[in-house]
């Protein structure tokens, strides 16, 4: 290092602005902002469009209704996996919407504990949790502590049972995905056992009607969302190794009998990916 500076970069660029003078020419920034709505018209987009029939529900269009129906200051807490990809793109920064999640360290069942500090931080605001199945079924005993202390914490469980993000891994390494899978669980029963008001949601319209009643519930809630296991993201850039890794594991499947499996899962995934 060799200007080690400790500061405020507000007040820094505060004392900064005067001596620069403003740029008029708005062709830069103009190109970079088509050029991102262009993107997310067009790729992001297309993994929404014609999924409020799908079923299991595609997660990415289950991001999106929670994208239109939380607050405009909401704060979102998202676990690390599948789940946190889906709220990077959908869940649209507002400027006033905050976003907690383990995005540098990775570790898995952050999101409820997040929510619990962030609502106690903030006790009037909207905080929602997005949770994945493999998160919260680590921490799941915190859903006591929100029972406890009535934390208004809004759960959005994305329950796909399985550990997505890792079965992806798994398929881009060449190997067919193994001991990823879990049973089904009833979360919805748990939590309202805990005397948390919980509901299931297997078809995607009832999607926005869940959501709208747990965001006008006064005290926790949760919503469980059965999505496609076998939704998973697509790298907005693939490797040359990826898709040999893909490829391979694709065949493996085939080759293990499993034909419709390998179907199945083209048949989720190749609208999502990204086109130019
Ligand atoms: C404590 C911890 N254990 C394991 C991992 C490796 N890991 C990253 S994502 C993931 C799966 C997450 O599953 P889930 O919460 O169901 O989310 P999904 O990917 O299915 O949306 C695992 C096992 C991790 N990041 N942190
Ligand atoms: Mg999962």
């Amino acid at each position: 290092m060799q200007y080690p500076i400790h500061g405020d970069v507000g007040a820094t660029l505060k004392a900064l602005q005067p001596l620069v003078t403003r740029n008029t020419d708005r062709r830069y920034v103009e190109k970079w902002v088509d050029k991102h709505n262009d993107l997310m018209g067009k790729t992001v987009g297309a993994y929404t469009r014609n999924a409020e029939k799908l079923v299991p529900i595609h997660p990415e269009y289950a991001a999106s209704v929670l994208d239109d129906l939380a607050a405009d200051d909401a704060v979102f807490t998202t676990d690390t996996g599948m789940c946190n990809v889906w709220t990077a793109r959908y869940i649209n920064p507002t400027g006033r919407r905050a976003f907690v999640a383990s995005m540098l360290h990775g570790s898995m069942a952050n999101a409820l504990p997040h929510a619990i500090g962030a609502q106690f931080a903030n006790p009037g605001r909207q905080v929602v949790s997005i949770s994945g199945d493999g998160g919260f079924s680590m921490l799941l005993s915190e859903l006591l502590t929100v029972a406890m202390y009535k934390l208004p914490v809004k759960i959005v469980l994305f329950d796909n049972s399985t550990l997505g993000m890792v079965k992806a891994e798994m398929l881009v390494d060449g190997l067919p995905d193994f001991g990823v899978d879990v049973p089904p669980v009833d979360y919805t029963g748990i939590a309202a056992a805990a005397g948390i008001h919980a509901q299931r949601v297997e078809q995607p319209e009832d999607i926005r009607g869940a959501l709208e009643t747990a965001f006008a519930v006064d005290g926790p809630a949760l919503v469980q969302l059965i999505t496609d296991p076998l939704a998973l993201s697509v790298p907005p850039t693939i490797t040359g190794e990826q898709i040999k890794g893909f490829a391979l594991a694709m065949s493996k499947v085939v080759l293990n009998g499993g034909v419709g499996e390998a179907v199945r899962m083209a048949k989720s995934n190749l609208r999502n990916v990204p086109r130019p």
